[in-house]
């Protein structure tokens, strides 16, 4: 299901005239986004999921975005994602199969909402700028590409489309668990307005510490306090089906939505009808 609404509507009282929410509980409708490349709604065991790329043939791309720029000087968003990869062909630094990986982007760039950067280890999104993205890489690039990604799983947020992370790899966190283990991903990146974070697990549950930040004043690097907002991804000579299974873009801080989402609860609970 798909919805754009706005904050007032959820609690009833006015509290932001610019807060307007994206939200797919999944992707039963896809109105309001751009599909580019590969992506594509499909069904799958997680229900009805946009499939950034196919699991073959090689060298996919694809991404969405919501059709409008949003706010972002601040925000949280949410989704969760399942990524399935067939065991065959070439194999990484690490010996890992599977490629190459996704990431939440967000960008000014001119091709608006149609933006898709390049295949590969650029994971649909090298290329694109201005902008700044969270990558959910699972392909280590040292050799093949200079990339300096420092795991064949691992987290790095990146500006204006580049995909090298530099020497000393800076602004990546390896994770243990493969990204491509066809299970599901939760993941949350937030930003208030000076630090971007992000948070990603199996359990669902909001960690309390974020497993990778980066200060960022995203205004200065996207040359306008709004941006495209959506996702991207790529295949290579490796090979995977990534999901995206929901997605929720909020432009308030964590704090404010968790409060939102209280006020909701105890309003149902208000106005649950009596036992006679
Ligand atoms: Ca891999
Ligand atoms: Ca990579």
């Amino acid at each position: 299901m798909a919805r754009i609404c706005f904050l007032a509507l959820l609690v009833g009282v006015c509290t932001s005239g610019r807060a307007a929410i994206i939200q797919f509980s999944d992707f039963s409708s896809t109105e309001g986004l751009q599909l580019n490349g590969e992506a594509v709604a499909v069904s799958a065991t997680e229900g009805r999921v946009l499939r950034l790329t196919p699991s073959d043939p090689s060298l996919k791309r694809g991404s969405v975005f919501w059709e409008n720029a949003v706010d972002v000087t601040v925000f949280n968003s949410f989704f969760t994602f399942s990524i399935t990869t067939p065991k065959i062909g070439p194999k990484d630094t690490d010996g890992e199969q599977g490629a190459d990986g996704f990431a939440f982007v967000v960008q000014s760039g001119v091709d608006g909402p149609a933006s898709l950067g390049s295949v590969g280890d650029g994971l649909g999104y090298k290329g694109v700028q201005p902008s700044a993205a969270v990558e959910f890489d699972f392909w280590q690039n040292v050799t093949d590409a200079p990339n300096h990604d420092p795991s064949s799983n691992h987290l790095g947020i990146l500006v204006n489309g580049v995909v090298d992370h530099g020497a000393g790899s800076p602004w990546t966190a390896h994770v243990a668990s493969p990204f491509d283990d066809a299970g599901l991903w939760y993941a949350w990146v937030d930003y208030d307005g000076t630090t971007l974070q992000v948070r990603v697990n199996q359990t669902g549950e909001y960690p309390a510490q974020p497993n990778l930040s980066r200060p960022l004043d995203l205004s200065s690097i996207l040359g306008q306090p709004t941006a495209y907002v959506g996702f991207a991804a790529a295949t290579g000579s490796g090979l995977a089906e990534q999901r995206l299974v929901s997605w929720t873009y909020v432009p308030e801080p964590a704090s404010m939505t968790m409060l939102l989402i209280l006020m909701v609860a105890m309003r149902h609970v208000r106005h649950r009808p009596r036992p006679a």
